[in-house]
């Protein structure tokens, strides 16, 4: 199984990308065996919930495409104790400072939406876009 581990939207977005390209050439020369249809690769996105809010403070997501959210509290901020998508179900979510928590989603409709923390007061732009987009 192939596991995407990068931090940054323009790692994710990229490999994203490619997987939804089917550019199963380049990608698999790098490793032996192609992933099981029941085990496609999960993009991993990191991000910090600290003093200056998200970082980044936007991300992109491909719609049908399973991701990782993985949260990083790193301030004692009550505001960061805490975070929800709303509008893609993602229910309020505790945050521990320094324990990395991972919020698995599948987004299924292109649009722009906020990622938010308990009160939604920071806020970051997830956009979902179209497979192959
Ligand atoms: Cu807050």
């Amino acid at each position: 199984m192939m596991r995407v581990s990068r931090s940054g939207l323009a790692g994710a977005a990229v490999v994203a990308v490619m997987a939804m390209a089917g550019m199963a050439v380049a990608v698999g020369n790098a490793r032996a065996a192609v992933p099981a249809a029941d085990d496609p690769p999960v993009t991993r996105i990191e991000i910090e919930v600290g003093a200056r809010g998200f970082v980044p403070s936007e991300i992109e997501l491909v719609a049908g495409e399973k991701v990782d959210l993985v949260f990083t509290r790193t301030t004692p901020s009550g505001c960061a104790a805490q975070v929800h998508i709303p509008e893609l179900g993602v229910e309020r979510t505790d945050l521990t400072q320094g324990e990395p928590k991972t919020v698995s989603l599948t987004p299924e409709k292109p649009g722009t939406y906020q990622l938010m923390c308990g009160h939604n007061m920071l806020k970051a732009k997830v956009k979902v876009v179209a497979p192959g987009s």
